[in-house]
């Protein structure tokens, strides 16, 4: 039976360095002669991604349970995409995906069952990088931006409900969850990821699985 690609997630609060190493992620790849593909959630080229990005630059108000759902929605435009491409047997390396819709809304105050619903039964990663920060580290990284949720407590907060998030998937055979310390190097960071990354990136022969079923 041949091989699929393996679907790689990278996780982290703001300024971890999460764009970096997916992009590093990718050249290694490259380099190694694996076919991938980058993906960024939210995805704001799309019609959906447009409102999303209206929202974090505070260009427009939403109610949180909405824009909760469209960035989920964002994601379920993608999910057959991410399915052809792995079937395809490339490797598809994504910066956020549904943890980051479950740890930034709960933070808001939104029930943590609610937030995770809309996103059962997508596609689940084969392996989940969090690129883990203090938020006095992220904030010494030129400081938090301009953009909503870009402040210390609120990344405190939702630091807290991703190691939530990490426990859960540990204990549910959901994939690998793994924790990297990423206030290192970028050299150093990359390598420990590449460590976790490699094997998968050679093919993966088990069944794609989907979030929380
Ligand atoms: N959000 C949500 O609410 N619900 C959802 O479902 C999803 C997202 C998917 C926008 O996300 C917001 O959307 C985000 C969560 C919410 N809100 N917040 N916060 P985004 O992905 O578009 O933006 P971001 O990831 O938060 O910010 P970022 O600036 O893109 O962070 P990053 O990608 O993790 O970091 P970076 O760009 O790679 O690096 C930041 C800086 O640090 C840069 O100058 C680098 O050169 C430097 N850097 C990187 N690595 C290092 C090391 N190792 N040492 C020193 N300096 C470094
Ligand atoms: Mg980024």
């Amino acid at each position: 039976m041949s091989k699929r690609g393996a679907f790689i997630v990278i996780e982290g609060l703001d300024r971890s360095g999460k764009s970096t190493q997916t992009a590093l992620l990718l050249s290694r790849l490259e380099s190694a002669r694996i076919p991938a593909k980058l993906l960024k959630f939210p995805d704001r080229t799309t019609a959906i991604g447009k409102m999303i990005d209206s929202y974090l630059k505070s260009q427009s108000d939403l109610d949180d349970h909405a824009i909760h759902l469209l960035f989920s929605a964002n994601r379920w435009e993608l999910a057959s995409s991410i399915e052809h491409l792995l079937a395809a047997g490339t490797t598809v390396v994504c910066d956020r995906y549904a943890f980051s819709g479950i740890a930034f809304s709960a933070s808001k105050g939104l029930p943590y069952e609610w937030c995770r619903a809309p996103d059962v039964s997508l596609p689940a990663p084969d392996l989940a990088v969090f690129l883990d920060i203090t938020p006095e580290a992220a904030k010494a990284r030129g400081g938090y931006g301009e953009e909503r949720y870009e402040k210390e407590e609120m990344q405190r907060r939702v630091r807290e409900v991703f190691r939530r998030i990490g426990e859960e998937i540990k204990g549910s055979g959901l994939g690998a969850w793994v924790w990297v310390d990423a206030g290192r190097e970028k050299g150093v960071v990359a390598e420990e990821v590449w460590g976790h990354v490699e094997l998968l990136a050679r093919g993966v022969e088990g069944p794609l699985c989907r979030l929380w079923t």
